[in-house]
């Protein structure tokens, strides 16, 4: 039995924030710290192993990537937090994430990827003030839920969601690995770009 996913297409990569494509499509951004899982996430709920390149090493993504749905794009954003980069280069990966989310004016819903093993960090709850500050819905996606066990999850998704004031029950577990939380996130964002 297979789950649904999203016939995603990619659409383009823009590395400076006056490249960014007119506004036509709502748009929805994944975001979170360096090598937490984005590009893999994108890739799980797309199906396609192939869509968005992902690696080991954090900071593979250094460009805002679009991929556009059947009526909306995801957008796949560089991960922030990522030490071992130059100051410039944080600095400008910065100003693309913050341009970006501060004023791009169809960005419809927000994708807070947390590693489910860490507690949030002070660059997470930025973003998420960014969000809440500009009313964008958000969902936070606790990934790589396959690295704990059962018992555990639910400990570490009260931690979560402490950060950012949910309860456990709105924190949502996933595994690019097993698929788990795919269902549950395509289903969040059909019902964001429908209403
Ligand atoms: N076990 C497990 N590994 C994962 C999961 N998601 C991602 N990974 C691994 O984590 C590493 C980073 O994944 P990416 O998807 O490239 O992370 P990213 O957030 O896009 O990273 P940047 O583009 O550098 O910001 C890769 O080695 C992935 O295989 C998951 O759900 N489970
Ligand atoms: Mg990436």
């Amino acid at each position: 039995m297979g789950v649904k996913t999203l016939s995603l297409v990619f659409e383009r990569s823009v590395g400076r924030l006056r490249d960014l494509p007119k506004p036509d499509l709502p748009e929805i951004a994944l975001l979170g710290r360096s090598n937490v899982g984005k590009s893999s996430l994108l890739n799980a709920i797309g199906g396609n192993r192939r869509l968005a390149r992902t690696s080991r090493e954090p900071g593979r993504t250094r460009t805002i990537n679009f991929y556009r749905a059947d009526r909306f794009l995801l957008v796949d954003l560089p991960g922030y937090g990522y030490a071992a980069v130059p100051e410039e280069v944080r600095r400008e990966w910065g100003r693309l994430i913050e341009g970006y989310l501060q004023g791009r004016a169809s960005l419809i819903g927000g994708v807070l990827v947390l590693d489910v093993r860490r507690t949030p960090s002070e660059l997470d709850r930025i973003m998420h003030g960014w969000l809440d500050g500009r009313g964008v819905p958000f969902l936070a996606v606790a990934t790589k839920s396959d690295k704990l066990s059962r018992s555990a999850i639910v400990p570490a998704l009260r931690t979560i969601g402490e950060a950012f004031r949910l309860h456990p029950e709105q924190v949502l577990p996933f595994s690019a690995k097993t698929g788990t939380g795919r269902a549950e996130l395509a289903g969040w964002v059909g019902n964001l770009v429908r209403s």
